[in-house]
């Protein structure tokens, strides 16, 4: 859902000025944050991009839930840096879109409420060590899959915050597919706990890219306006034709009795994703939806004297200043 931001209604629009707009979009030009834009442009890179900022904070929740249990000294400090970099990705995408006009204070308090959505994919529980694995190989592959694409979107402030997201997104899904690599020709132990883990996140992993195409009302407008330069179904599509390679190279069974290779198309066919249970899970209804929300509200609380204190810092070098210029 849109964040909302008490300020005077912007002036209409007029033929001249979206004309305009729409062949700078055709000519290929970059979208800045002072150039004009029509208010529809900015309320759908408001949602868009404020969903994707909130997913990369709540999405540090089911792998930081791993930090204290990960197995060797290696991968703890690798998840660390991992569910850091996440972090990261929140905050530039939040920087990003204040460019728009819509203040962090808002986006963050329509995610405590409730009321913005994030992933679908982060609702799930990270059961075993194995899902760590598994995030890192299917849900940072998918992301990068949908990122790289976005690093070409048509606003400016958007697409380059995805170039470093990507880079850092290519580091994850490597450490994420090794320790399948290494799950994968363990034990026996070793080997189901990886198949198990690959069974439960392959198809929340496929609903990362949203409805089909036919049930996605927003990709017509993003698609002309060229965020989005394929649609829900080519990037799935894309990322399922990734995967299964990967899977054959390390013995692991991707858990769709439908997959087969189409020669024809060059493509994998894959079976009906439960559009049901996406739909369930995006309204709130999925495994681990209150969870997160209630940890994020935690944590929001518990820093309240971090930000108390900024804010006297700042105040007092404002302070300091002034009295230093006077
Ligand atoms: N989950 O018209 P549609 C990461 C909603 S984090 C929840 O197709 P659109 C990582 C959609 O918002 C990276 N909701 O929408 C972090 C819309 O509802 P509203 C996450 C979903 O925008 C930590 C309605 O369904 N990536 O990598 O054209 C650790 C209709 O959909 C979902 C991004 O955020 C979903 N999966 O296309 C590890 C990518 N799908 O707003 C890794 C950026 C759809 O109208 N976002 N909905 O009420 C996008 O590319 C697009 O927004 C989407 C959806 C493809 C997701």
């Amino acid at each position: 859902m849109t964040p909302t931001n008490a300020a005077a209604p912007p002036p209409p629009e007029t033929a001249e000025q979206l004309a305009a707009f729409e062949a700078r979009i055709a000519a290929g030009e970059y979208i800045e944050p002072k150039d004009w834009m029509p208010e529809r442009y900015r309320k759908q890179l408001i949602r868009m991009m404020s969903q994707h900022a909130h997913s990369e904070i709540v999405g540090m929740l089911p792998e930081g839930n791993w930090i204290t249990r990960a197995p060797s000294l290696r991968r703890k400090m690798t998840l660390i840096a991992k569910v850091q970099d996440e972090g990261g990705h929140g905050h530039y995408i939040y920087c990003a879109t204040e460019t728009l006009g819509v203040s962090r204070d808002q986006m963050v308090a329509d995610l405590l409420s409730g009321k913005a959505k994030y992933s679908s994919i982060f609702n799930y529980p990270t059961l075993t060590w194995a899902d760590i694995g598994v995030i890192g190989w299917f849900v940072d592959g998918a992301a990068i899959v949908n990122q790289t694409v976005l690093a070409k979107a048509s606003y400016g402030p958007y697409a380059r915050s995805m170039i470093r997201i990507c880079k850092e997104e290519n580091f994850h899904k490597r450490q994420g597919y090794e320790i399948c690599a290494v799950l994968a020709s363990g034990t026996e132990a070793q080997r189901a706990m990886v198949q198990d883990a690959v069974n439960r996140w392959w198809w929340p992993s496929l609903m990362m890219f949203g409805p089909g195409d036919a049930s996605s009302p927003n990709s017509e407008e993003l698609l002309r306006w060229k965020v989005k330069r394929f649609s829900n179904d080519e990037l799935r599509q894309r990322f399922v034709n990734l995967t299964v390679p990967q899977a054959q190279a390390i013995d692991v069974a991707l858990p769709d009795p439908e997959l087969r290779y189409d020669a024809a198309s060059g493509d994998w066919h894959f079976g009906q994703v439960d559009w049901n249970e996406f739909w369930q899970v995006v309204k709130g209804d999925g495994p681990c939806n209150r969870e997160r929300l209630a940890a994020r509200n935690k944590a929001h609380d518990e820093g309240a004297w971090v930000r108390a204190a900024a804010e006297a810092y700042a105040a007092r070098r404002a302070g300091a200043a002034a009295s230093a210029a006077a």
